[in-house]
């Protein structure tokens, strides 16, 4: 047990120190309430201490991608570019965890392995991977949706000589690729993020490409001081936009570049000539992809565009055939997360770069010296995996979660996720999960749903601490209407289209169930949901003394 579990249980384990963790290490002291994080890496951060990789960076504006809790912060904070690379988002995570000196709380280098519920006691019994042991009231899951890096099973992996790296999972002291040969599996946004740099660093590069996506450009450059300005002298405003918003970005960052601030798309592509449209693609080249507002509802406008977007890529790769393996075909614009990118297709134009495009051929073992294709081999001494992850249910499987009467998660899971508001299961009592699957979590801006997550977990411990109860937990009602809802809202939009194989639907994972996971309806109107059922005194929720 803890050293300081020992004589006594924790009010709350929190497990996970990214963003989520270390706020709510902040917002928790302010009710003295005695708690203790355990990470499993070596230092705070999350996504940013692992996804280390050439390129790594975010795609909302890091003005708003940034706590919102304390003025002082975000007062004193420089961001240099619009998107920050994770090198300057790792120092914020590192400059707020001094600033609230928040280490003191955190047991790093430690994984969790078993989370169980005492019926006899009513707490929360936490087993790690190097013995230590906890027991807590409250036990919060701040364990990321994208912290269990996926490697594909392929045949031969392990018979690989040369180094192996996976993205989400990258050295601290980074690699050298100065004269190496790298292949690379996978072109989502790490890939797409990870290409143009590596291309640019290594000998030769061989991009193996199942699926392409429809990229726009990241648009990043230096943070211009104008915006800068007006944002600090609105800050507050900034925040409360936010978090009314539909993804957690706010109207002052209109036009800027990156997710959410792309000016509102005005014009129907189905009202439009073929003449419009090349005058369109001349001047706004992958751009003009989001200017029409139809692609949403109808899919013979969603092809339209899509048909602009695959004339864009054979106008700017040079070489025909390259330039066809780069088209997106056969699934619509706007199904999967967003990718945008620094320079992405005209990396395809170097001497250096080969890409495989394995919709003509696909992979078919791993070799001592590279990749056997039914279109040859192709040989190289680096194999990096861009290949994602394991996303919003992952990291909490891989723990042994078991509820009241030794339930486990995994079973209560066994058909896709269950919650109630995406904060909790029902058979888990005072078991919370931040940004959980069925709340807007990756469809959101993260610091922005993190926030009201961890808000809304406390205030609720804070009022269980007031009553005198001891308890909470769905009623299970509540959370199969809940689950009800999330999938009614998403069924019938492109999201859940049957030729759409996106990790929100979990199709990246072989045997994982296909649901769609996050809430579409916004941070909004899922705040207002959130903050409607405390009005009505935690309406589908059982709250008992014990
Ligand atoms: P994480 O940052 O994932 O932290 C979870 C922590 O839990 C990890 O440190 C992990 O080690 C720890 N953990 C997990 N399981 C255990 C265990 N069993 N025991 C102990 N510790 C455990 N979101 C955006 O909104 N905008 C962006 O621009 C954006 N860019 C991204 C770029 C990349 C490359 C990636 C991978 C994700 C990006 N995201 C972005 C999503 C990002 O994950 C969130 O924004 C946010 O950082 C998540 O914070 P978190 O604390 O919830 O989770
Ligand atoms: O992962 P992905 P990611 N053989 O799952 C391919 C966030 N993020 O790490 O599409 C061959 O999107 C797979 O192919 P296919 C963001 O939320 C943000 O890139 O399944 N290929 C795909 O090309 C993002 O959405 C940023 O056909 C295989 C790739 O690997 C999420 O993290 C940057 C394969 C995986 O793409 C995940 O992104 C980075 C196989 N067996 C991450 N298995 C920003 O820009 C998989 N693939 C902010």
């Amino acid at each position: 047990m803890s050293s300081d579990a020992q004589t006594q249980p924790l009010d709350v384990v929190v497990v996970g120190a990214g963003f989520a963790g270390m706020y709510a290490i902040w917002k928790l002291r302010q009710s003295g309430l005695r708690l203790k994080v355990i990470e499993a890496g070596s230092d705070v951060g999350g996504t940013w201490y692992w996804n280390r990789y050439p390129g790594a960076r975010c795609d909302i504006t890091s003005m708003e991608y940034s706590y919102g809790f304390s003025e002082a912060l975000q007062q004193e904070w420089e961001w240099t570019e619009i998107m920050a690379a994770q090198p300057e988002i790792l120092s914020y995570a590192q400059h707020v965890a001094e600033r609230f000196d928040l280490r003191k709380d955190i047991d790093f280098d430690t994984r969790v392995t078993g989370v169980h519920y005492s019926d006899d006691t009513g707490l929360w019994e936490i087993t790690t991977d190097n013995g230590r042991e906890y027991q807590a009231r409250f036990c919060i899951m701040a364990t990321g949706c994208l912290s269990v890096p996926n490697t594909p099973v392929i045949e031969g992996q392990e018979t690989f000589a040369g180094e192996v790296y996976h993205t989400g999972n990258w050295p601290t002291e980074g690699v050298d690729f100065s004269g190496k040969s790298v292949g690379i599996i996978g072109t989502g946004s790490s890939g797409v993020q990870s290409i143009p740099v590596i291309a640019r660093e290594a000998r030769h590069l061989t991009v193996f490409q199942r699926t392409p996506n429809y990229n726009l450009p990241a648009n990043n450059a230096p943070l211009p001081d104008d915006y800068q300005t007006k944002i600090k002298t609105n800050y507050s405003a900034v925040r409360e936009a936010q978090r009314h918003s539909q993804i957690g970005v706010s109207e002052f960052s209109r036009g800027l570049g990156g997710l959410g601030s792309y000016p509102e798309p005005e014009e129907e592509i189905l009202r439009t000539t073929e003449e419009e449209r090349q005058r369109v693609l001349d001047e706004e080249g992958f751009e003009a992809i989001r200017r029409y507002n139809d692609l949403a509802l109808s899919p013979e406008a969603n092809e339209m565009a899509c048909d602009m977007f695959r004339e864009q890529v054979a106008r700017v790769v040079s070489d025909p055939e390259t330039a066809e393996g780069l088209m997106p075909r056969g699934y619509p614009y706007g199904c999967k997360r967003p990718v945008i990118d620094i320079g992405y297709f005209e990396t395809f134009n170097r001497d250096n770069v080969t890409l495989v495009d394995l919709r003509r051929g696909g992979i078919e073992r791993i070799t001592p010296t590279g990749v056997e294709t039914a279109q040859g081999h192709f040989e190289f001494d680096v194999l990096v995996y861009a290949t994602g992850f394991d996303a919003m249910t992952g990291a909490l499987l891989r723990m042994d979660i078991r509820g009241r009467g030794g339930r486990s998660l995994a079973e209560h899971w066994e058909h896709g996720p269950k919650t109630y508001l995406g904060l909790q299961m029902s058979g888990f009592p005072n078991l919370f999960t931040v940004t959980g699957p069925g709340s807007p979590s990756v469809l959101s801006n993260m610091l922005v749903s993190i926030e009201q997550h961890v808000d809304w977990i406390s205030d609720c411990i804070n009022h269980l601490d007031q009553k005198g109860a001891s308890r909470i937990e769905p009623d299970p009602d509540a959370e199969e209407a809940w689950v009800r809802h999330v999938f009614e809202i998403a069924d019938g939009t492109m999201l859940t289209s049957e030729s759409c194989n996106s990790w929100y639907l979990g199709a990246n994972i072989p045997g994982k169930p296909r649901i769609f996971m996050p809430y579409v309806a916004g941070v909004g109107v899922y705040r207002e949901i959130c903050d409607g059922v405390v009005a009505d005194g935690y309406r589908g929720f059982e709250i008992s003394a014990g």
